[in-house]
Formats: structure tokens, C-alpha cells, sequence
């Protein structure tokens, strides 16, 4: 079971120049029924990029409104949401959220527990956020350890943060999790910007017929991403995409694009360092295709 940690202590990393820090939470204290031994009062903080701008009334689509409007008072919790006329999905893989009151408003909570920080953070909506993250593997090319082959898989690095990480992204509302797999892919990991428009119809197809067959489930459910806070969340799909030969996605010329800015196959080692959770996803991989893991 994933209990967050990633997004406990420490300064939050997306408050920018606002050093927002969250309240340390003790592993005993995690959970909302406990009542801990100092009264707990963490800042409230959403960043500004995701609320109402207050001179063009614009925010952006994937985001929720703020507390105290009628909109976020009108919002179906732990269910599906008709909001601006699309169709959001607010029901999470853990379990029916609570709901606690923030400055009047009810606003889900965080159902792996306490985190030290309120409010949204850099997350766009209230509560889970979906996202789709695609695992694409092969073997290491040329080496054998013993029986058992070293698993690699499409990792990109993070601007955010600068660490590396699975290339997904959130699910649009109404998007079916296959097309936000292969969308984020495209765009993360093999971005056909700069290349020329022969060779981006070449990229095109590889990536639609190792997308097309659908994946292995391998996760569904909350992700420790340093994001999260008490009242809103990352939850992911996981699904793997396996080139077993080498001769399909294992030949592609990786280009790294939108939010990433490197790109590489990376070896799943028993102590790798990944972005959020995903070392915890992509080491699931690796026990599946029964990989070496040193
Ligand atoms: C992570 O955030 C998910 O596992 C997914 O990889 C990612 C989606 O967010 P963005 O990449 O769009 O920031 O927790
Ligand atoms: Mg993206
Ligand atoms: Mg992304």
C-alpha cells in the first residue's frame, strides 16, 4: 500500500516564491482519526495560475473554481460532475472521501491522511485529479545477468522538478485513459516538433500501433506526488506498453517535448529514484516480466 511521503515536510516545491512550508506530520498523526498532540493548522495555499484571474474572469478548463463560489458549493463529490459543460470524474480508486469545510465551502480530504498544507496547491481541481501514465519497456539491449534480462523503460525528466518520471499526464475531461496515454506519450516523450513532416508521420505510426493493442494494467489508484495536499490529490492509470523483440518502440528516436525536458530508456534497478511514486510502478513492471532487478 502507497502511503504518501513525498508530499509531507519541508517546503512545498510548486509555491514558487511564496516558500510555503508544510506543517511536519508524524507517521503516527497521518491518519484524519487521530487527533494529534499539537493542534494542527497548516496554511492554506492554491497557486495563482489555477484560480480565477480577477481581471479577465478567465481560469483555465481543467480547473476548479475556488471556495466560496456557488460552483465549487454546487460540486457532486465522489461522483460525476457536469461542470462548464464537460464531464468531470470526481470519484477516486480509494475509497468515498470525506469531506471537511474550508472557508465555508466543503472540500474533499485526502484519503492517505494529513500532508500540511490545505487548499489545492498547484493542482487544478478539488479533490482526485486523474492522470494516465504510460510504462514502455524492452529488454537491455545486449546483456544477460545470469538467466533473468535487465527491463528498461521511456523515461522522461521533469521541468517541474527536474527529476525523471513515467511521460504522463492528466485525463481531460470525457478522454478516454487509452487516448491520454498516447497523447502524453507523443507529446512528452516522442514531440515531433522539429523534425521534418516525413519522418512525423513515420513517428506517428509507431507510436498508434504500440498504443493501438492497449496495455497491462498495472496501477490504478493514489499517487505520492509532492502536489498533493489535504484537500486535493493525484490518482493515476498505469498501464505498460512491452516491445518483447526490440524491433518496435525499441528502435524509436526519442525526442523530448512539452513539460519534459530529456528523455531516455532508463534500467529499473531495485533502488532507483523516480519523480512521485512511479519507482513503485515501474519495479512492478519489472516483477511481472520476472526482469533482474540488481
Ligand atoms: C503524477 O503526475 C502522475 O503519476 C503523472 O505522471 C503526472 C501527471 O501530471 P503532469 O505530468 O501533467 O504534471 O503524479
Ligand atoms: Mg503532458
Ligand atoms: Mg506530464
Amino acid at each position: 500500500k502507497v502511503i504518501h511521503y513525498k508530499c509531507r515536510g519541508g517546503v512545498y516545491q510548486r509555491g514558487g516564491d511564496n516558500k510555503i512550508r508544510r506543517v511536519e506530520v508524524d507517521d503516527r498523526d497521518l491518519s484524519w482519526l487521530i487527533v494529534p498532540k499539537e493542534e494542527y493548522r497548516p496554511q492554506i495555499f492554491t497557486t495563482k495560475s489555477v484560480m480565477l484571474d480577477s481581471k479577465t474572469q478567465k481560469k483555465p478548463v481543467w480547473a476548479d473554481y475556488d471556495v466560496g463560489t456557488k460552483e465549487l458549493q454546487a460540486a457532486k463529490w465522489n461522483s460525476f460532475d457536469n461542470l462548464d459543460g464537460s464531464r468531470i470524474d470526481r470519484r477516486s480508486y480509494e475509497c468515498k472521501y470525506k469531506l471537511e469545510t474550508l472557508n465555508g465551502t466543503s472540500v474533499p480530504l485526502n484519503p492517505k491522511g494529513r500532508t500540511g498544507l490545505k487548499g489545492r496547491g498547484a493542482l487544478g481541481r478539488w479533490g482526485p485529479n486523474h492522470a494516465a501514465d504510460p510504462i514502455v519497456t524492452r529488454w537491455q539491449p545486449g546483456k544477460k545477468r545470469g538467466e533473468k534480462r535487465v527491463l528498461e523503460f521511456i523515461a522522461i525528466q521533469r521541468r517541474d522538478t527536474g527529476e525523471w518520471a513515467i511521460p504522463g499526464g492528466m485525463v481531460d475531461p470525457g478522454e478516454q485513459v487509452n487516448v491520454t496515454l498516447r497523447r502524453e506519450f507523443g507529446e512528452e516523450a516522442m514531440a515531433s516538433l522539429e523534425v521534418p513532416p516525413e519522418e512525423r508521420a513515420r513517428i506517428q505510426q509507431n507510436v498508434d500501433e504500440l498504443f493501438r493493442k492497449g496495455g497491462d494494467m498495472i496501477y490504478k489508484g493514489y499517487v505520492d506526488d509532492p502536489r498533493n495536499t489535504d484537500n486535493a490529490w493525484m490518482e493515476t492509470d498505469a498501464y505498460n506498453f512491452h516491445d518483447e523483440n526490440g524491433n518496435s518502440v525499441a528502435k524509436f528516436k526519442l525526442h523530448a517535448g512539452d513539460d519534459a525536458t530529456g528523455v531516455q530508456w532508463m534500467a529499473i534497478t531495485k533502488d532507483i529514484r523516480l519523480y512521485a511514486s512511479h519507482a513503485h510502478f515501474v519495479q512492478t513492471v519489472a516483477r511481472k516480466r520476472e526482469a533482474a532487478m540488481t
